[in-house]
């Protein structure tokens, strides 16, 4: 812990981040339960990821009336324009649910958490901020996000390029225009395929450098009827609690059956259906399309063959089809006139995956003995997914340990919640938890619902000390390992494994059981009361060897 002279101040719970999740944390915990909450949060307003991507075209991949807050009063009230909304339509509804509860009073805005220490013998976590304040919380609980740190590879030459670079999870606020400009895009991941048919429409030129052709399927985005969003209102809470008990979180396509029992005419028209209504179901027309090779197949076959029938030029059609890895094991992206955008005349393609490229220089990129020459460029590389918030932050738990240094050969966790040797810190959609594969805002609903349960539960049996059991943590991270071991999703070098970012361990970050089941794992932990954790009460001491000090 650095130096510091300013006084600490206290409260119950300390929260990094004021995204979707920071801000329900403020509310239930704060006006549900009457904790004293204070939210630290890098962005100058609420908002996390919807207040970063500002990129052309940054719409979300779930359908709006579901990723939003359950909130009945508020689902109620809010209207959802599209099917899919964009990003200024999503902050602007983060901004009326903030008002409505009222939340920015305990947020501290333009501020990031440095340095989260527990104190052992106060049981509380001491928390530094980069304006050199402290602050003293028996929780600290991280709604950091799973997609909130850029990853931006360093090309050589990179500061001499004359012209602006921006990533696209970190773009301007007034916006950028490209009218008249050459722009170059890097990557072609969601955050590139939602860009580039935009930037495409704007820009003299659009250049885009692949290293892997990406599977996407149409969004068939559209603007909702008053008809259908009366309809949905009426009956939130029935779709709502469905969607709990989905693998999910959200109600959806249902398999056909398994790809031997599936007739294979019927199942081509079946996903020929789909992708006309709703892309996302392509990959669910079958229940073994992430676990059976020859099922992917099929289903990457037609995705490939609808790039053929889209894409006019032969060539370019056959750079675009995705051969990399099985559909689905990287996150399917949705969406729209993605393909169509390569039959533009100011579009071009280049492939940088037997070539990567070499070098930036003041002009441009140059790939293998060619210089492109930009006005612009745009990185769409990418983020340090689930953990890298958490990384960035010097947290150091019981006895001095350091949450990097625990997660150097991958992040271990009990139930994507808690860390062992982190007593009292909770992670919100945490590594090990359903969250990335699922409506994260369902995702978010459950965790803080269940840490809001948890902390009543604390309160009541006065402990003031709780840790994720080592053996528990190990058993949970076992289990994540062995769910992944049985599907294709280890097969792909995608973000979910940590594969993106030079130097992070491969190792899957998710929960493969499917969301109701995650679900239900956690309602035994607190019907049973919470065993896999570790308790003290004031005049108990926890070690790594007093399992039997658990509460149950
Ligand atoms: P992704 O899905 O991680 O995509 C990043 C893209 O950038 C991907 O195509 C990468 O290629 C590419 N990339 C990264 N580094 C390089 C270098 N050095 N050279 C060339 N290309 C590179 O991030 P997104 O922001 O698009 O989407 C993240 C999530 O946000 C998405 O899944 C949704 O959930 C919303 P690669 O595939 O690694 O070869």
């Amino acid at each position: 812990m650095s130096e510091t002279t300013t006084a600490p101040t206290r409260h119950d719970v300390v929260v990094i981040g004021a995204g979707f999740s920071g801000m329900l944390l403020i509310h239930r915990l704060r006006d549900g339960l009457g904790y004293d909450v204070k939210a630290i949060e890098r962005g100058e307003d609420v908002g996390g990821t919807w207040f970063w991507n500002r990129y052309p075209g940054a719409r979300c991949d779930f359908e709006s009336e579901f990723y939003s807050y359950s909130d009945n009063e508020i689902q109620q009230e809010w209207s959802w324009s599209e099917r899919y909304a964009a990003q200024p339509e999503i902050l602007e509804y983060i901004n009326f649910v903030a008002d409505r509860w009222d939340v920015r009073r305990s947020i501290d805005f333009d501020t990031s958490v440095t340095a989260a220490t527990f104190d052992e013998g106060r049981n509380l976590w001491v928390v530094e901020t980069d304006r050199g304040a402290r602050l003293e919380a028996r929780y600290l609980i991280a709604a950091t996000g799973n997609l909130s740190v850029p990853s931006e590879p360093t090309f050589p030459g990179m500061e001499s390029f004359a012209g602006p670079i921006h990533h696209t999870g970190r773009w301007p606020k007034d916006g950028v225009d490209f009218t008249g400009q050459r722009v170059a895009v890097i990557g072609t991941g969601s955050s590139g395929i939602q860009s580039i048919p935009v930037i495409a429409e704007q820009a003299a030129e659009l250049t885009v450098f692949q290293r892997t052709a990406t599977f996407t399927v149409p969004a068939a985005n559209r603007p909702l009827t008053d008809r259908e969003r009366q309809v949905t209102k009426a009956n939130y809470p029935v779709l709502r609690e469905a969607a709990k008990h989905t693998r999910a979180g959200i109600l959806g396509e249902q398999p056909m059956g398994s790809f031997a029992e599936v007739d294979l005419v019927l199942a081509r028209g079946e996903l020929e259906r789909r992708w006309r209504t709703t892309g996302l179901g392509v990959t669910a027309t079958f229940n073994d399309t992430l676990v059976s090779e020859e099922a992917n197949e099929f289903v990457s076959q037609f995705v490939r063959d609808k790039i053929n029938q889209i894409v006019e030029d032969p060539a370019t059609a056959k750079l675009l089809e995705p051969h990399d890895y099985p559909i689905g094991t990287k996150r399917l992206a949705l969406d729209t006139g993605y393909y169509e955008t390569y039959n533009r005349p100011n579009v071009r393609l280049v492939s940088v995956r037997q070539t990567p490229i070499d070098r930036f220089t003041p002009r441009g990129i140059v790939v293998g003995d060619h210089e492109y020459e930009f006005d612009a460029i745009v990185l769409a590389t990418g983020f340090d997914a689930v953990t890298g918030a958490l990384e960035r932050i010097d947290i150091e738990g019981r006895g001095a340990a350091k949450l990097a240094e625990a997660w150097a050969e991958g992040a271990t966790s009990y139930l994507g919640l808690a860390v062992h040797g982190f007593p009292n810190l909770f992670t919100v959609t945490g590594p090990g938890s359903p969250a990335i594969l699922t409506n994260v805002l369902a995702s978010i609903e459950h965790h803080v619902e269940w840490i809001a349960d948890y902390l009543e539960f604390l309160r009541r049996e006065g402990i003031v000390r709780t840790e994720a059991d080592a053996a528990a943590q190990a058993g949970w991270v076992e289990q994540v390992a062995e769910l992944a071991g049985h599907t294709l999703y280890p097969k792909a070098a995608s973000w979910y494994m940590g594969v993106n970012v030079p130097g992070k361990p491969r190792v899957f970050l998710a929960y493969l059981g499917g969301f109701g089941t995650y679900r239900a794992i956690c309602s035994k932990v607190a019907a049973d009361g919470y065993p896999g954790f570790l308790h003290t009460t004031p005049t108990h001491e926890v070690t790594d060897h007093d399992s039997e000090r658990v509460t149950s």
